[in-house]
């Protein structure tokens, strides 16, 4: 993680050319990747159904793609923003894509202890706004972390958290395309045929003199998700066939649901409010359309938050006491 959050610190200070950004989103309203995703559901004002998501990110996109394989159940997916721009698909444009309207654009407060390098002493939170959340403006490392966290959440009461549990989902949903990879002693943690596809990037002469150069000659890993992960060693990356695998390409789009007639899929709507009953369980939305109509939606079976980490405990405090 520390890896990451250096990459993300270099993206941000890369000089990003403002003429270059706005013509990317200009051109982003051509929508040639819209066959991508799914089409805009009609809802209207009091409308069932069976299940509810709010948020279609890295998490929303899966849970409803994954809901609506059943098909006696009706699912509503609900995301704030609109379709991905055609551009963050390229991956060498994802520094492009921060401080535009796909990212809510959140800045830290001057707490008085944090970010005090800083000239305004914040930093930038971006957090992406479109289908696919923020896997549509991410850098697309595909790292799932550590055996011993997970372990260590359900010991803690986190109840099926555990690393066996987690990684039957890792690979029901992983696309694996390296071969050497699926070869190694770390095959039987991967998956070549799920949604979401991973590659790694080809070994290059370049990178193997930084890991010589680290001293660690002889603990370069093949698998940075495998079952040793001490030592260096090239990323994985959701990329393939050259473009961003975001949640929503690889859970939502007409390949993985099939213009399924049981998934509503609601753009541009701003979920204001989770409604509960008298016995405080949570029995529908508040939603806000683009038309800046509020209307009220209901779930028979469960309404699913997954609207990250920053807007889910919003929107739970914007809902009141219950
Ligand atoms: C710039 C950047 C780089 C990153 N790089 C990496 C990386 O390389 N590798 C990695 O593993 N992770 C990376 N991450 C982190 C990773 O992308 C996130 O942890 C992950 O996408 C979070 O998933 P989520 O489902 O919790 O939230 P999100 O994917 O953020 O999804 C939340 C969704 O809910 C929607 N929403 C929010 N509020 C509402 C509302 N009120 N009504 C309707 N919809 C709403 C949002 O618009 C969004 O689409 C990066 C993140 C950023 C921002
Ligand atoms: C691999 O992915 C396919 C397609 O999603 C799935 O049917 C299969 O169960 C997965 N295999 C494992 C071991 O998870
Ligand atoms: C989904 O629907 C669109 C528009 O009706 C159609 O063009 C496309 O071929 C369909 N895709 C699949 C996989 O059925
Ligand atoms: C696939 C798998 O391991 N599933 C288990 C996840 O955890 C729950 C609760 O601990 C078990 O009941 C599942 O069998």
């Amino acid at each position: 993680m520390a890896l990451i959050s250096s990459i993300m610190e270099v993206a941000a200070m890369v000089p990003i050319n403002n003429l270059i950004k706005s013509v990317l989103v200009a051109l982003a309203s051509l929508q040639l990747t819209s066959d991508n995703y799914p089409q805009q559901a009609t809802v209207y004002d009091g409308q069932n159904f069976d299940f509810i998501v709010v948020g279609a990110g890295s998490a929303g996109s899966v849970i409803a793609s994954r809901l609506s394989e059943v098909t006696d159940w009706n699912v509503l997916l609900i995301e704030a923003g609109q379709n991905p721009p055609d551009f963050s698909v390229v991956a060498g444009l994802s520094a492009y894509l921060a401080r535009t309207k796909y990212d809510w654009n959140y800045e830290s407060e001057d707490d008085g202890y944090s970010s005090q390098s800083h000239k305004n002493k914040n930093i930038h939170y971006s957090r992406g706004k479109a289908l696919g959340g923020s896997s549509s403006i991410n850098f697309m490392y595909y790292v799932r972390g550590n055996k011993a966290d997970y372990d260590t959440w359900e010991e803690l009461g986190g109840q099926g958290w555990g690393w066996d549990n987690v990684t039957y989902y890792f690979k029901k949903s992983e696309g694996n395309q390296d071969q050497e990879i699926m070869q190694s002693d770390s095959a039987d943690l991967h998956n070549s045929t799920g949604p979401l596809k991973i590659t790694r990037p080809a070994t290059d002469t370049q990178t193997t003199k930084y890991f010589e150069a680290f001293g660690y000659k002889h603990e370069i890993l093949t698998d940075t998700n495998g079952h040793e992960q001490l030592g260096y060693s090239l990323p994985q990356y959701s990329i393939a066939d050259k473009q961003r695998q975001s949640a929503a390409i690889a859970f939502l789009s007409p390949d993985t649901v099939k213009n399924r007639s049981n998934l509503f899929v609601l753009k541009e709507a701003l979920c204001t409010k989770i409604i509960f009953d008298e016995n405080k369980r949570a029995t529908g939305v508040e939603v806000k359309l683009s038309s800046d109509k509020i209307i009220s939606l209901y779930a028979t079976k469960e309404v699913i938050l997954s609207a990250g980490a920053v807007n889910s405990p919003q929107l739970l405090m914007l809902s009141g006491p219950v």
